[in-house]
């Protein structure tokens, strides 16, 4: 079995993983990613869509955003449809002329991918982390099984950016970890269409039906979700009840149909909340999706993971290469205070925007809340700060 040694392991190639190896690569910090995944498979994931404000401007500042601002559509509103009727929530009216930016997470996986592979630093495929010892000696290590062979690394430092239900927390002594988890009663159907958006801007949709969302990834992509019973699967949804469901909740007594097309992805995604604290265990450290899960309702997933990177890049060159401390030890706390807070919101969004299945009284109040975005400004401000730019604040 060979044996390598390194400063940073990093397990999982998705956005925190990629970016925490770029902005650690740029402080001289050696580290290896590693992806149980293929590169294609990788690139070809469709997740998520919004960047917010503040990660945008981090993204540039790391110098991953070149991209994202030539191709990535700046969006300054909203809209919020419901009893057939659409409100649009100026975004950047509300919030100092902040807007957010549409860009697929593909794409942004793809730029930190072609960053990694320019300075060709260690970046394996196809490698799964089977298993994690001595996070609580000086020098931990992985285990992970590779195209060539098993190999063992050694590490100062090992960072868990391997999603939900990874082995990073499953390597971590039962009860040391506390999960918090809560289940929503339905699931997100999600498509991505060759089909020019009938739209200039997002659409959120409640209607007695259920949920939709009108997004897009470029002016003949679009990509569009229909909220649907958890239990659903992707065979009872043939294509003309998808365009079927989604014109009908997308109605209103002006809309312009939905742009159709050919279907070149779909998928089920389950709705729910998770959050994973401490986010730390000796030298084990979590980012991402991890630690922390959020319904895609208020477009966090992805922000968050790069905010948690944001706070533990430094933190870990500090130790490294200063042997200062003190931002890891603040790092649980100052990311999970985030975290809550994007738990608060996404849940807000995704209760408002759902029809519960059996409680009217919820329906009854999720309805005056939705009433009150559109017809408060105070609220409506307060969407807008927590759309735009929760993840930097
Ligand atoms: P990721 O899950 O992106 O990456 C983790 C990586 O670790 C994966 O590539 C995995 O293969 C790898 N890995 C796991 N175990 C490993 C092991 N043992 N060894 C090596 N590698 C390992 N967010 C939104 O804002 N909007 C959306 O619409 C949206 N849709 C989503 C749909 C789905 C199906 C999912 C699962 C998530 C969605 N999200 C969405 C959230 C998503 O965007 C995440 O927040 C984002 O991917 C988080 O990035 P990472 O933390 O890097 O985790
Ligand atoms: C997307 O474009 O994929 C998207 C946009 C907003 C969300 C979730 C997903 O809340």
């Amino acid at each position: 079995m060979e044996s390598v040694r390194t400063q940073v392991v990093i397990i999982g190639a998705g956005p925190a993983g990629l970016l925490l190896g770029h902005l650690l690569h740029r402080e001289g910090i050696d580290n290896i990613v590693l992806e149980r995944r293929s590169n294609e498979y990788v690139l070809q994931r469709v997740r998520a869509g919004v960047i917010e404000w503040g990660i945008a401007n981090f993204l540039e500042e790391a110098g991953v955003g070149q991209r994202m601002r030539a191709e990535g559509l700046v969006h300054h509103g909203i809209e919020m449809r419901f009893d057939g009727v659409s409100h649009r929530i100026a975004l950047s009216d509300l919030y100092d002329g902040r807007a957010i930016t549409v860009y697929g997470q593909q794409e942004v996986v793809k730029d930190l991918i072609n960053v990694r592979r320019s300075y060709d630093a260690p970046l394996h495929f196809d490698s799964e982390v089977t298993g994690i010892e001595g996070l609580n000696s000086a020098h931990p290590t992985v285990t992970v099984t590779a195209p060539e062979g098993e190999m063992t690394i050694s590490a100062d430092f090992v960072v868990g950016c391997d999603g939900s239900h990874g082995v990073s927390v499953e390597s971590v002594p039962r009860g040391y970890m506390r999960r918090f988890e809560r289940v929503y009663p339905f699931s997100w159907l999600g498509i991505l269409a060759e089909a020019p958006p009938a739209t200039e801007e997002l659409i959120y949709t409640r209607h007695s039906r259920g949920f939709a969302l009108y997004s897009m990834r470029s002016p003949t992509l679009s990509r569009l979700y229909l909220g649907v019973r958890p239990d659903e699967t992707l065979d009872a949804w043939p294509d003309e009840r998808i365009w079927e469901e989604l014109t009908v909740r997308m109605a209103t007594d002006h809309t312009a149909e939905i742009g159709q097309g050919p279907i070149i992805e779909r998928g089920i995604t389950p709705m729910r909340s998770i959050v994973v604290a401490p986010m730390r265990y000796g030298r084990l450290l979590l980012a991402g999706d991890a630690a922390h899960i959020v319904p895609p309702t208020g477009a966090k997933g992805m922000n968050l993971a790069v905010a948690d990177v944001r706070l533990l890049a430094p933190a870990l060159v500090a130790r490294i290469r200063g042997g200062d401390e003190s931002l890891l030890n603040s790092y649980s706390d100052d990311s999970l205070r985030r975290v809550w807070r994007a738990e608060e919101f996404s849940t807000y969004m995704t209760q408002m925007l759902h029809p519960h299945p059996t409680d009217d009284f919820e329906n009854g109040v999720q309805m005056a809340r939705l009433r009150q975005v559109v017809e408060s400004e105070p609220a409506a401000r307060a969407l807008a700060r927590n759309y735009v730019n929760l993840s930097s604040v």
